[in-house]
């Protein structure tokens, strides 16, 4: 590694955490909803009595479907039981913060009626505005809205995946004046916005091109102050992305986390703030027909997957691919259903919590801490046979009381066995879900 520092136009605005509300806000929300709804939807994966098992939303590419064919997809679009409040509903009993949605994915269709392509929504038998449905349904809700944005575009005529030619370089500018302006517009028409998610920026054209990637960020804040942009938008002068070429993180957050988490014992991620985007199948973001093509993740897991995002200081965004008839299908709302009811007893270890500093990682499950009052909580997950949990304590530590979140009155027995060592005497009872146990600690450091 090159450790002499490069002088860069384009690379990290700032070192460290944004500390100002609109992030500490970001921050604390901590679980959020995906949603991926486009064109795709129609289909499902399946293309003229072919099913196509790669991601659903890539079916254009997957199945060599031109542009013309694909287009008139447009036409088609009418999600008749669409109904905002319902999904914003259920989000909310899920115990979503937030909620991001694909204003334009890959296929280049947008959701929202645009004054600068024609292939949006205003343009379909449908016709009314989808994101301004969904953002006045989930802000009435409580819950904050972030828009996607794919810079990769496979409908406009101005995308290029490099820049080989003079005439690329043309084109290519044409493009990234239209892909701001949407942005711009995105900003203004929908004020309460709180953060953009940028995908699709790792060809080579976005790579030649960081400076666009560093005006857009800038434009979006001046017109937005406090909006939260995550890394993957940005590239720098010598095309590095999400890091710049001396190693600090681009945008607010880091959203490389993509279907995978850091590694429960990761130090570094710690450091700063970062959001893992995650599937329930293995690897479909918008609606596919078929439900069981991959292994889908358990509730359990996907409550594990959140736990251990949080005990990380990272956010957790979970995706559903709505149908085309606008409702949500139902292995998707029963899931939902699953991890509002655990988030009903034990969202305390979740919201505004985050990496117990110092606490090593422990074999029954996580720490998470609250941010501001600094109350532990043991997330358990592991139970071993003995019925006692081992806790591995910190120099001057010890723990005074341990209660359940959800049964204050049940009693757990604490016992010092040695130095930095305490048993937690659980009671004999069979536990079906995952449980918070809170620690009151002694600091005599
Ligand atoms: C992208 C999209 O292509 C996909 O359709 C979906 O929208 C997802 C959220 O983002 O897919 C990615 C993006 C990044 C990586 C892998 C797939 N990555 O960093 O490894």
């Amino acid at each position: 590694q090159n450790h002499e520092k490069k002088l860069l136009k384009y690379g990290a605005q700032y070192e460290g955490k944004r500390t100002d509300a609109a992030m500490q806000k970001w921050r604390s929300n901590r679980f959020g909803q995906f949603i991926h709804w486009g064109l795709y939807a129609i289909p499902g994966g399946e293309w003229k009595g072919k099913t196509y098992t790669y991601a659903a939303e890539f079916l254009k590419s997957s199945a060599h479907i031109p542009n013309s064919t694909w287009d008139s997809l447009q036409y088609q679009f009418n999600p008749v039981k669409f109904d905002p409040k319902t999904w914003a509903k259920m989000a909310k009993k899920m115990g979503v913060k937030y909620m991001t949605i694909t204003t334009k994915h890959h296929e280049g269709f947008c959701l929202w009626p645009t004054q600068y392509t024609k292939f949006n929504i205003g343009n379909t038998p449908y016709k009314k505005d989808i994101i301004k449905a969904l953002v006045d349904a989930y802000n009435s809700e409580g819950i904050d809205v972030n828009f996607y944005y794919s810079v990769l575009d496979w409908h406009h005529p101005d995308w290029r995946y490099d820049i080989k030619t003079k005439e690329d370089s043309i084109a290519f500018s044409r493009y990234l004046t239209f892909a701001q302006n949407q942005l711009k517009e995105l900003a203004e028409n929908y004020p309460s916005v709180k953060g953009f998610w940028f995908d699709g920026t790792w060809d080579q054209s976005i790579k030649k091109n960081g400076w666009w990637t560093l005006q857009v960020e800038q434009m979006l804040k001046s017109i937005r102050p406090g909006v939260v942009v995550n890394s993957r938008l940005r590239a720098d002068d010598y095309g590095a992305r999400h890091f710049d070429s001396n190693g600090k993180m681009m945008g607010d957050y880091e959203s490389g986390y993509e279907r995978r988490l850091p590694s429960p014992t990761d130090t570094q991620v710690i450091h700063r703030d970062w959001e893992a985007c995650m599937t329930i199948p293995e690897n479909q973001w918008g609606y596919h027909k078929k439900w069981d093509i991959s292994y889908t993740k358990t509730p359990l897991e996907l409550i594990e997957m959140l736990v251990q995002t949080t005990s990380l200081g990272g956010n957790f965004l979970l995706n559903f691919g709505p149908k085309p008839d606008g409702t949500i299908r139902i292995e998707e709302q029963q899931i939902a259903e699953h991890i509002g009811n655990w988030m009903k007893i034990n969202s305390a270890a979740i919201y505004n919590a985050g990496h117990a500093k110092g606490w090593p990682r422990q074999d029954w499950g996580y720490f998470t801490q609250n941010e501001t009052t600094g109350k532990l909580y043991a997330v358990v997950f592991n139970i071993p046979i003995s019925g006692i949990l081992k806790i591995q304590t910190l120099e001057g530590i010890t723990i005074s009381k341990a209660s359940f979140l959800e049964k204050p009155d049940v009693p757990i027995t604490v016992k010092e066995i040695a130095k930095k060592q305490v048993n937690l005497y659980l009671p004999q009872q069979s536990f079906s879900e995952p449980f918070v146990i809170i620690l009151d600690t002694i600091n005599e450091n």
